[in-house]
């Protein structure tokens, strides 16, 4: 390299040149900065990055805010949605309606592994209970692991399968064909590193680790790149005040769909826990909440992670899932990206209420 290049003396005219050219970079950045959302990736990303989601949708409300968010995401290619844990099929009614007023009908759904126990506990799928699931214009699959392995094994490039539930779908597609841990990334909510719920100074045996170890030890020890937001980062994320009060008012028609699901879900989580309280009653509470606040958005950062870690501070740490669900670090550990804390939830929280209130294209 020659030196000259550091020994350049600008005249006078060079050095207007010189100013006017830095006056262009700087406007070109800043209409660049505002073309993207704060904590997001820039619109020019490039290529859309293909996911699959697992998704345990109508237990907790938080993954249909986290499905909100990857439809409202155009940085995604959804390749297909699979349903998780219980009345796996009640679940996919829920998944179809939604992407119909989504009027994204082209998504297929497949409808995972059922499980008998946990049948006739979710509080959401009232709200799709007349749906006739023959009448979804796009493809539905009857067996949602043979989904998720062929549309693996198919994809011309690596795909994401982002969960955000405990995960028999994905350990029984790791059993069926395990070459899809070397064609897949895995981007999850789960575990509970260094904090527990809500904050907490000590960690916890996280839901959907622990209410299906086994799986959660298949897939933690699978040989694919793992990226996980545990309670650490997601346990604390909550819309209030005024960042709320945007989604509320919202009149994205999915969003609305989605506060919608969170009332119906809301109530029936009332008349569980206060079977002798009266119909007005039962409004009072349902409304107090859900018109002042969400729930804990846990699911909605697995979606984050899987476009952006720039919020986040990520740590490479080797972890084991232990029999009682814990995620431990240990050597003898597989080596996983953790989101352990973040740089910035105040602007994920604006990205987020940005992204649901985000007039449909
Ligand atoms: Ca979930």
């Amino acid at each position: 390299m020659s030196k000259d290049r550091f020994c350049y003396k600008p005249t006078v005219g060079s050095s207007v040149l010189w100013m006017l050219f830095l006056g262009m970079a700087a406007m070109f950045l800043t209409v660049e900065s505002l073309g993207a959302s704060k904590g997001g990736p820039a619109a020019s990303a490039g290529p859309k990055i293909p996911v699959i989601f697992d998704t345990d949708i109508c237990d907790d409300i938080d993954d249909t805010w986290a499905l909100v968010l990857l439809l409202q995401s155009p940085e995604f290619d959804l390749k297909l949605i699979t349903t998780a844990v219980g009345n796996t099929e009640a679940k996919a009614k829920v998944v179809a309606r939604l992407l119909e007023i989504a009027g994204r009908t082209d998504i297929p759904i497949g409808i995972g592994l059922q499980q008998p126990r946990w049948i006739g506990e979710h509080r959401q799928t009232a709200w799709a209970k007349d749906y006739d699931l023959a009448s979804y214009p796009g493809t539905v699959y009857r067996d949602g692991v043979q989904a998720i392995v062929d549309t693996i094994m198919k994809s011309s490039s690596p795909i994401k399968v982002v969960a955000t539930g405990p995960l028999p779908n994905i350990a029984a597609a790791l059993e069926r064909e395990p070459r899809i841990a070397g064609k897949a990334q895995f981007v999850g909510m789960h575990g509970s590193i260094r904090r527990g719920y809500g904050g907490s100074a000590t960690p916890n045996a996280e839901y959907n680790v622990k209410a299906f170890v086994q799986a959660a030890q298949k897939v933690f020890t699978a040989g694919w790149d793992m990226t996980i937001t545990p309670l650490d980062t997601c346990g604390i994320v909550q819309l209030k005040d005024q960042k709320y009060q945007k989604v509320l008012a919202s009149t994205n028609v999915l969003t609305r769909a989605l506060i919608e699901n969170y009332r119906v879900w809301y109530r029936q989580g009332v008349l569980n826990e206060h079977k002798d309280l009266s119909q007005p009653e039962v409004d009072k509470m349902v409304a107090e909440k859900v018109d002042s606040s969400s729930t804990t958005l846990f699911d909605t950062v697995a979606i984050y992670l899987a476009m952006s870690i720039e919020l986040v501070k990520m740590e490479k740490l080797p972890i084991i899932v232990t029999d009682d669900g814990y995620t431990r670090i240990d050597d003898k550990g597989k080596v996983i990206y953790c989101a352990t804390e973040w740089k910035d939830l105040g602007a994920f929280e604006d990205f987020l209420v940005e992204r649901l209130t985000r007039v449909k294209r």
